[in-house]
């Protein structure tokens, strides 16, 4: 299902095959947590600027509108309008960031929800029904991220814990897959690699769940509070002891920087909130660096956010104008600045692929990162 096509250095170009289409790596994955992407961007919108992968969260659909709510209108697919592959997250990480009064057990977390501080239990089980309800293309397994702060009796505990808690998932998942009305019986559980940022720890649970011959696998536990040089240590260490030929994913990352740095270490698959959250605050990326328009000086800028872009927000609409929209607080301006930066992130993405293909991946990253560095403000 992967094909590894091209190499260099250690950054893979790899085309990873799934029943809703090919992705082609490294990719970006677009954020839409509930089902949509923040910022008022439809599916057709990604559509539009030529998205491949959405990626929503267990959690939040569990709560509102239901799993069963989108398993009766068919899946998360038809329910969103989107026909492109679909990476679900277990609920896990989202526990752990978001809910109230949790307790964590051999079984699973019980945890309080965000919205109504209903009582809710997930453990593995739980979240491979939820995400076999929804009929993800891709479900993430049910995984404990300790905080960075822990010590490492509590992080070796934990991994070993989130070892056990896979075994768990792919039982129910072959369970689920089997069913007479699962949606998707081809839906796919990759396995999320946790450990700190202890070598050691990162190493050997990475060689354990390798083991379990799973069609792809995450790096999880990361950019949650380290450096990144810490960050690019764990990533030196580990990506090395993950199968080479099936995608390797890297979650909740991150900057342009963050993704360049962790492509030319061997990773396929990224998401992040960025793009969209900084949208929203009229923060926009360009290859010169980051623009906050909500700056004065734009009130009479009638260039595009980016000279050259070809997003659809470029094609027509001036600095000054989406300015004016923001400080207007009207929906438009964020819709633009998201759109914007998705294209941008998507974009850059595709040149990553281009320059994999073609032996320049380093000389590239060089001078990616060299204009974005000017951040003129
Ligand atoms: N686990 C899961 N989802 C995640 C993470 C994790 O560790 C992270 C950490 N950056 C983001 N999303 N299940
Ligand atoms: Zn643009």
């Amino acid at each position: 299902m992967y094909e590894l096509i091209k190499r260099d250095g250690l950054a893979k170009r790899g085309r990873f095959t799934t029943v809703h289409g090919v992705i082609e790596t490294p990719v970006f994955m677009n954020v839409g947590t509930a089902a949509a992407i923040k910022g008022a961007v439809s599916t057709e919108d990604l559509n539009r600027i030529g998205t491949q992968v959405e990626l929503s969260n267990t959690y939040h659909l569990h709560v509102r509108p239901g799993d069963e709510v989108v398993k009766k209108l068919g899946g998360l697919h038809k329910f969103m309008v989107w026909d492109k592959p679909i990476l679900t997250d277990s609920g896990g990480f989202q526990v752990f960031s978001l809910a109230g009064l949790r307790k964590i057990k051999e079984e699973g977390v019980h945890f309080q929800s965000h919205i109504d501080g209903r009582k809710i239990f997930m453990g593995p089980e739980e979240s491979m029904r939820i995400q076999s309800n929804l009929a993800s293309t891709i479900a993430m397994a049910f995984d404990e991220c300790p905080a960075s702060t822990k010590d490492r009796d509590y992080i070796e505990k934990s991994v070993a814990r989130t070892t056990r808690w896979l075994r768990r998932c792919k039982t129910e998942m072959e369970r689920l897959n089997s069913l007479p009305d699962t949606i998707n019986p081809d839906q796919m559980l990759f396995g999320i690699n946790q450990g700190g940022i202890l070598e050691d720890v990162r190493i050997a649970h990475a060689q354990a769940i390798s083991e379990l011959d799973l069609p792809g696998y995450a790096i999880g536990g990361l950019a949650v509070g380290e450096s990144h040089e810490e960050m690019y240590r764990i990533l030196d260490a580990v990506v090395p002891h993950l199968p080479l030929h099936k995608p390797t994913y890297l979650m909740g990352v991150g900057t342009p920087a963050n993704i360049l740095e962790a492509v030319e270490r061997g990773v396929d698959f990224f998401d992040c909130v960025y793009p969209t959250r900084n949208g929203r605050h009229g923060h926009v990326y360009t290859n010169q660096g980051k623009l906050n328009l909500f700056n004065a000086k734009y009130e009479l800028d009638d260039r595009p956010i980016e000279e050259g872009c070809q997003c659809p927000v470029c094609q027509k609409y001036s600095r000054a104008y989406i300015r004016h929209l923001l400080k207007a607080k009207e929906m438009l301006g964020m819709r633009f600045c998201v759109l914007h930066n998705l294209y941008f992130y998507n974009t850059m993405m595709e040149e990553i692929r281009q320059a994999i293909e073609e032996g320049r991946f380093k000389e590239y990253k060089k001078q990616k990162l060299a204009g974005m560095e000017q951040t003129k403000n």
